[in-house]
C-alpha cells in the first residue's frame, strides 16, 4: 500500500507533539462528553484518541493496562471486589479478572460511547467486558464511589488526562471518597501522568494521597505512545505495601512479572524528589 501523507499529532503541551502516520480514520464522532476519535495507524495499530490525546493504542495498550492492574492486584492477598473508574476501552477490567480471587469487577465509565467503540474496533482490549464477573455501569465514576462505602478490596482508577470531566478525578476529595469506598485493608492506584511534564500534577496527587493514605507509592512503567514515554502511577494503600509483594500470581502478561513489579518501584533521583521519597 502506497504511503499516506496523513498524520494524527497530539498536542502534548505547548512545546511538545507525539506524530502517528495514519492509513485511515475508522471513526469519529462527538459523544455527550467529548470528541472521540479512532485511527488506523501504520505504527500501532488501531488508535483511540479522546478530546486529541492518545488513550491506547493496539500494539502498545498491554504495558499501562497490565501495570495500572497487576501492580496493585498483587500488592492485595486476596481481591475479591473491584472497581475501575474510568477505563471504558475495557483494557483494565481485562486483566482485573485474570485474577482468579476477583469474583466481581465493576466498571463506572461516564461515556458509554467509549465502551460501544472499543468493543467494534478493540475488540481483544474490550474482550473481558462480557465476563459474567463483570458488571458495566455508564454512570458518573466520582458519584458511583461516593454512594458505595466500604465496598471494594481494590479500585483502579483509569482515567483520561486531567482536563475536561476527568479533573474531579485528580483532586484530594475523590481521594477521600476513593478510601471511604474501600474496605478496611483496601487500596486503590491511579495513573498520574508523565514525571517529565506533569510534575506539579504528580506533586499535589502523592500529597494528596500520602495525606488520605497510610501507605502511598508512586511507580512507573515505559508507554510509548503517551507523553515523553515515562508513565506514572500513585498507589494508596490502608495496609499492604507494593515493596512487600513476594509471588506473583498472574502469569499470562506481556509486560509485567515479578521483577518487572518490584523495578516499577525503583525511581529515578529526580522522580524521588518529586514526591519527596
Ligand atoms: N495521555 C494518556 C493518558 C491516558 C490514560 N488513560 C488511558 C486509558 C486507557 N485505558
Amino acid at each position: 500500500m502506497a504511503q499516506t501523507h496523513l498524520w494524527f499529532t497530539e498536542l502534548q503541551n505547548d512545546n511538545l507533539t507525539i506524530g502517528l502516520r495514519i492509513e485511515k480514520t475508522i471513526h469519529s464522532e462527538k459523544t455527550e462528553y467529548q470528541q472521540l476519535d479512532v485511527y488506523k495507524t501504520v505504527q500501532y495499530g488501531n488508535l483511540l484518541v479522546l478530546d486529541g490525546c492518545i488513550m491506547t493504542t493496539d500494539k502498545d495498550e498491554f504495558v499501562y493496562h497490565e501495570m495500572l492492574a497487576h501492580v496493585p492486584l498483587h500488592t492485595h492477598p486476596n481481591p475479591k471486589s473491584v472497581l475501575v473508574v474510568g477505563g471504558g476501552d475495557g483494557g483494565i477490567i481485562r486483566e482485573v479478572i485474570k485474577h482468579p480471587s476477583v469474583e466481581r469487577a465493576v466498571l463506572a465509565e461516564i461515556d458509554g460511547r467509549v465502551v460501544e467503540a472499543s468493543k467494534k474496533y478493540f475488540p481483544h482490549i474490550a474482550s473481558g467486558l462480557s465476563d459474567p464477573r463483570v458488571d458495566v455501569q455508564i454512570v458518573d465514576g466520582i458519584r458511583y464511589v461516593e454512594e458505595h462505602p466500604n465496598e471494594f478490596d481494590v479500585i483502579l482508577i483509569d482515567s483520561t488526562d486531567p482536563v475536561g470531566p476527568a479533573v474531579g478525578l485528580f483532586q484530594r476529595p475523590f481521594y477521600e471518597s476513593v478510601f471511604r469506598a474501600l474496605k478496611e485493608d483496601g487500596l486503590m492506584a491511579a495513573q498520574t501522568e508523565s514525571p517529565f511534564i506533569n510534575q506539579d500534577l504528580i506533586r499535589q496527587v502523592y500529597g494528596d494521597v500520602r495525606a488520605t493514605f497510610p501507605v502511598a507509592k508512586l511507580y512507573l512503567a515505559y508507554v510509548p505512545t503517551y507523553p515523553t514515554g515515562m508513565w506514572s502511577f500513585t498507589l494508596g494503600s490502608k495496609k499492604y505495601r507494593p515493596q512487600d509483594v513476594s509471588e506473583v500470581r498472574v502469569h499470562d502478561t506481556k509486560y509485567y512479572n515479578r521483577e518487572i513489579h518490584h523495578a516499577s518501584l525503583a525511581l529515578p533521583n529526580f522522580v524521588k524528589e518529586l514526591v519527596g521519597e
